[in-house]
């Protein structure tokens, strides 16, 4: 993504002072190791002396080392290293480094990685997505993505802890590290490095002083990024959407706009709370206004058709029931349930079996919340509960659903005012807001 225009100048003016206290360049331009294309340029590169920067610390023992000398130099048995070929210690040319012309914007405008520091660069969009033209209807058949991630800055739904109306802006900030040429070490997938077009479509704003404007505003939101089509290697024509929430009840609008698309749900819903409470018990009962909310949406879901009958599934459940005909409700709004302990009590891997066996062959909506993990590891949710699942283990779980045609998801509940210093909260949000992206990736190659 380009840096803004302030950042060009801010680092032009860096590079003109290390260009004037630097000797003036030479014909040979000393390019890092990503640049060279093979060990001969290397080579060249190497200072005059033959030493390289290894050497100029330890001595030239480095120098020669091969698979002979270390079988000979230990015991006979002792099993020889593999021999590098490409060795980095010829990369570190130290004193014969010349800074870039100062010209030279191609670490600057992104379109080289010469340098580390990309991380902290550019707007603040998740994981340095590009920023998608979301809203402009003249666009919809002409600008085409594959993933959208949009941010549901929306709290008036929550009947404890608020805050989630900075929850987007939180697991942004939380999501820099995830960039693009890093590939996870369990399944080696980078979905934004991958074929498929993800950009953000950032925050359309939501009203905090009407909820029924709020939850028909998310809906056209979601409604209009899945009329821009996709690019040419998905094998479906609607783009799927990824939310970042807000609380809970922003699953509602967002389910409703994809079952336009996708038809039925089957709904994963990784939660300490059921959510399917019936309005008239839970917070309702009064006015219709606050019969939808955070803990009633699926309830909602269920009674306006969206749900794939006797489909859907919640995990990590363990806060108290408020009434005692809970599970009976939640049945007949077509969920089962896997509880906290079970992750002890029965594993990961028959969660994910169980899991997969419910869900079948249905679109599926994958929804977390991070009160499904311990407030150890999420503490600045609406509603903590103790007992909870590690980060580990949801993403072990979330990560054993590859294959599932996972047409979309959200991760909500993230209240960063409630959050520590080190952002635990918003970090486990990016995080597993990359494994549903990576799912829906994977399921709409073609
Ligand atoms: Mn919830």
């Amino acid at each position: 993504m380009l840096p803004q225009s302030v950042i060009y100048s801010l680092a032009l003016a860096l590079f003109a002072n290390y260009a004037n206290a630097a000797p003036a360049p030479d014909a040979q331009q000393v390019l890092l190791n990503c640049e060279l294309e093979n060990a001969a340029d290397i080579k060249s590169s190497v200072d005059k002396t033959g030493m390289s920067f290894l050497d100029s610390y330890f001595g030239p023992i480095l120098d020669g080392y091969t698979a002979e000398k270390v079988t000979t130099y230990g015991s006979e048995s002792k099993k020889a290293p593999a021999e590098i070929t490409d060795p980095v210690s010829l990369m570190l040319v130290r004193d014969e480094y010349h800074y870039p012309d100062p010209d030279d914007l191609r670490d600057l405008n992104g379109s080289a990685v010469l340098y580390r520091g990309g991380e902290f660069a550019g707007l603040n969009s998740f994981a340095h997505l590009p920023i998608g033209n979301c809203y402009d209807p003249s666009k919809f058949g002409e600008e085409t993505f594959d993933i959208a991630v949009v941010g549901s800055p929306f709290d008036s739904g929550v009947s404890y802890r608020p805050g989630t109306r900075f929850g987007p802006r939180g697991i942004r900030t939380a999501s820099q590290r995830l960039a693009g040429h890093t590939f996870s070490v369990y399944d080696g997938i980078d979905p934004y490095g991958s074929w498929a077009k993800i950009v953000d479509c950032m925050d359309p704003p939501i009203t905090p002083l009407d909820n029924r404007i709020a939850l028909d505003q998310m809906y056209r939101t979601q409604r209009a990024i899945a009329k821009h089509g996709t690019t040419e290697k998905n094998k479906y024509k609607v783009p799927k959407v990824f939310t970042l929430g807000g609380d809970h009840t922003i699953t509602l609008p967002s389910l409703r706009a994809a079952f336009e698309n996708w038809g039925q749900i089957a709904v994963i819903h990784i939660d300490s709370h059921l959510d399917t409470w019936d309005p008239r018990f839970f917070g309702g009962n009064v006015t219709e206004y606050q019969s939808i909310n955070h803990g009633t949406y699926l309830h909602w879901a269920h009674e306006k058709g969206l749900l794939a009958p006797d489909a859907c599934i919640h995990a990590a459940i363990r806060g108290p029931y408020p009434g005692k005909k809970d599970v009976e409700h939640d049945i007949k709004c077509g969920f089962d349930r896997i509880l906290a302990r079970d992750i002890d009590l029965i594993g990961a891997q028959a969660i994910i079996r169980k899991i997969r066996e419910r869900v079948g062959d249905w679109p599926v909506y994958i929804t977390v919340d991070v009160d499904s993990m311990d407030p150890a590891f999420a503490p600045a949710s609406g509603t903590v509960e103790p007992g909870g699942w590690t980060s580990r283990e949801l993403l072990t779980v979330l990560d054993g659903l590859k294959g599932l045609k996972v047409i979309g998801g959200d991760v909500v509940e993230v209240s960063p005012p409630y959050d520590t210093n080190a952002e635990l909260t918003s970090l486990a949000a990016a995080q597993v807001a990359d494994s549903i992206i990576a799912l829906m990736m994977m399921d709409s190659e073609k």
